[in-house]
């Protein structure tokens, strides 16, 4: 009988306790030159790690947070203005287009500051409040991109490609097709049962999904509630941390990659005391980008997906249920 739970099989459950508390996420500090090696092997076994030193000012963070907070504490008539979410804008409670539910409200924008500027304008008219959260926004999204590009070149350093802009240009396009969320999770006092048997009340914040783009960047305030799901399908809750940013490798990585590279299944469950508020940066492709595996990549392995560009992919991926596995429709064997 093989015992999966056995660290020796599964090397990444050394890091977690009896209680699948992930206390040892790997930890990348982007000061140190071995940063490149760990990145590399935190995505193969995890798809996942956090980062400190990050170089994204906390004043950034720090304005983001307290003009999302400001927003969502607007009366519900007020915040429905910036709805529906679909494609951007306002949502409470619906995600996405087919029927999923969760414990959450949120505001979905893309990253392009002239759109920005058009929706809050459209939402607050002539009020200043636009104008304080399109600067933190936009300032925001500006460090944090140019984090994730550092971090998309370490990883093409740590994988051999050149050029190492390979995955970061896709980022830094003009036409790039990238996201950003701010969540809000209310406290959840009554909590719904799910699941049964395990004695475990949870609400679910939000489901358990991949991210459909290259690479997604998580901040939160220190409310816990992000689990990741390893390898053996278990669950580990991720300690929060405020100062730190957590990258979350995205499907269309995972491609590009043939599978070297995972993209990570992760879900929220909700607090019964306290608010998270999380601000996510999903960086994507422009919507006529080819995504397939590397050619320099393969070695001789035959690619483990169809072809198929961003646009595709994203008409399948907004048609889909959240916990869907959408890159299904697309492997070869
Ligand atoms: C998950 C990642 C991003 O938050 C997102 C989400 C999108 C949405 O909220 O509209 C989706 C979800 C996400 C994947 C499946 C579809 C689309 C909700 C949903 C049920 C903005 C994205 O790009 O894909």
């Amino acid at each position: 009988m093989v015992v999966l739970s056995k660290p020796e099989h599964f090397p990444f459950l050394k890091n977690c306790n009896a209680n699948n508390l992930l206390y040892e996420i790997p930890l990348i500090d982007l000061s140190r030159p071995e940063s490149m090696t760990e990145i590399v092997k935190a995505c193969e076994d995890f798809g996942f790690f956090k980062v400190i030193n990050h170089g994204v000012p906390m004043d950034f963070i720090r304005r983001l947070e307290s003009e999302a907070v400001e927003f969502f504490s607007l009366p519900l008539s007020e915040k429905e203005k910036a709805g529906p979410p679909s494609p951007f804008g306002y949502g409470n409670k619906q995600i996405g287009r087919k029927g999923d539910m969760g414990w959450v409200e949120y505001l979905l924008l893309t990253t392009n500051p002239d759109f920005i500027s058009q929706k809050l304008s459209s939402i607050f008219g002539e009020s200043e409040n636009p104008d304080k959260l399109r600067a933190a926004l936009n300032e925001y999204i500006s460090a944090v991109r140019k984090m994730a590009c550092e971090i998309l070149e370490l990883m093409a350093d740590g994988l051999k490609i050149q050029p190492r802009n390979v995955f970061s240009k896709l980022l830094m396009d003009e036409e790039s097709d990238s996201v950003v969320r701010l969540n809000h999770y209310p406290p959840c006092p009554e909590l719904e049962r799910v699941g049964s048997g395990n004695g475990n009340r949870k609400v679910i914040g939000f489901g358990e999904h991949t991210d459909p783009q290259i690479i997604s960047v998580l901040r939160s305030n220190n409310t816990s509630g992000l689990q990741i799901s390893l390898r053996d399908g278990s669950w580990v809750s991720v300690p929060p941390d405020q100062d730190s940013f957590f990258i979350n490798v995205g499907d269309s990585l995972q491609v590009m990659t043939n599978r070297r590279f995972q993209s990570v299944r992760h879900r929220v469950i909700a607090n019964s005391l306290k608010s998270r508020v999380s601000m996510i940066y999903f960086g994507g492709p422009p919507l006529c980008e080819k995504i397939a595996p590397l050619p320099c990549l393969m070695d001789g392995e035959e690619s483990f997906y169809k072809e198929f560009t961003w646009f595709e992919f994203k008409k399948s991926v907004f048609n889909s249920n959240l916990a869907d596995n959408r890159l299904g429709h697309y492997e070869k064997f």
